[in-house]
């Protein structure tokens, strides 16, 4: 089916949907300039995200992992939501059921104006005690190299999920009941590696969900889902509005 005719049914499916599940990863940022974990531009020096984003790098080398996710605070700062974001966020209105789950940790999301969502890999404008772990909000650019608690000055660490780490118990179980209970799930801009996210589509789709991929490549999701649209985010998903 050609790339025109898969967006009008795509848009029909829509026009007729009580309940949207929305599932973003980083792609859907990498068109306001934020870089990808995956891509060519997705290194940080010589690291990998899976070589930073761990409990164990953190106890090892608390100093480097700030250092890394200062150099992403002072990107993200820069950076504003983009007309896919601005689509997203205009669904609350759009669906009598609405939910967006997103991988992203940037907050750009909420930047555009999203309320119904769950950061299930956390914010990294936030901050948490890894002593007493009260989570505060955080958005000096740079932070102190060892940040330290107000309240009980034990050391600070991303308010994010990192490799090995589990989810909260409520974002697996809002995304769950979403997940299973929507008409339409669309899958924006994410490389469907990482789990538990990963498995969400195929949730969806055993719930009997019309599955929407939106990506610049296939990924492992493209083979379950009812409906792949290839390119960019920024200019894909304003489009399934209109
Ligand atoms: C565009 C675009 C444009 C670009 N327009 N598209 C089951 C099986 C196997 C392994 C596991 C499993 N269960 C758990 C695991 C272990 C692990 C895991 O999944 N490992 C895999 C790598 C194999 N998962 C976990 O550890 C999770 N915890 C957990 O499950 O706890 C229970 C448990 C623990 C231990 C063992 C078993 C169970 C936690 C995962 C947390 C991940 N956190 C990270 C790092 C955060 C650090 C930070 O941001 O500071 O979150 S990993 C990193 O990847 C980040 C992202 O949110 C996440 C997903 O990446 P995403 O968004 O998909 O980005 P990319 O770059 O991969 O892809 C971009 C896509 O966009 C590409 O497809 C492009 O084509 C596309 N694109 N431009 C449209 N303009
Ligand atoms: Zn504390």
């Amino acid at each position: 089916m050609g790339a025109g005719s898969t967006l009008g049914l795509v848009r029909h499916k829509l026009s007729t949907a009580r309940s949207v599940t929305v599932l973003t990863g980083a792609g859907i940022s990498a068109d306001s300039g934020v870089p990808t974990f995956r891509g060519a531009d997705g290194l940080w020096k010589q690291y990998r995200a899976e070589e930073l984003a761990t409990p164990e790098a953190f106890a090892r080398d608390p100093r480097l992992v700030w250092e890394w996710y200062n150099w992403r605070r002072e990107l993200i700062a820069t950076k504003r939501p983009n007309p896919a974001h601005e689509a997203v966020a205009s669904m609350e209105q759009r669906f009598e059921q609405f939910w967006l789950i997103t991988q992203n940790v940037d907050g750009l999301h909420r930047d555009a104006g999203s309320r119904q969502l769950s950061e299930i890999h956390g914010n990294i404008w936030k901050v948490r005690c890894t002593a007493c772990r009260l989570i505060v909000e955080n958005r000096d650019v740079p932070i102190a190299m060892l940040p330290l608690c107000q309240s009980c000055s034990g050391l600070l660490r991303p308010h994010i999920v990192w490799f090995g780490e589990s989810l909260a118990e409520e974002d697996l179980e809002k995304s769950a009941a979403a997940l299973q209970s929507s008409d339409v799930c669309l899958i924006i801009g994410t490389s469907g590696l990482v789990y538990p996210a990963a498995g969400f589509g195929a949730i969806a789709k055993q719930a009997g969900a019309y599955i929407v991929e939106i990506n610049l490549d296939s990924t492992p999701h493209s083979s379950l889902v009812d409906a792949s649209l290839q390119g960019r985010a920024r200019d894909l998903v304003p489009l399934l509005l209109e």
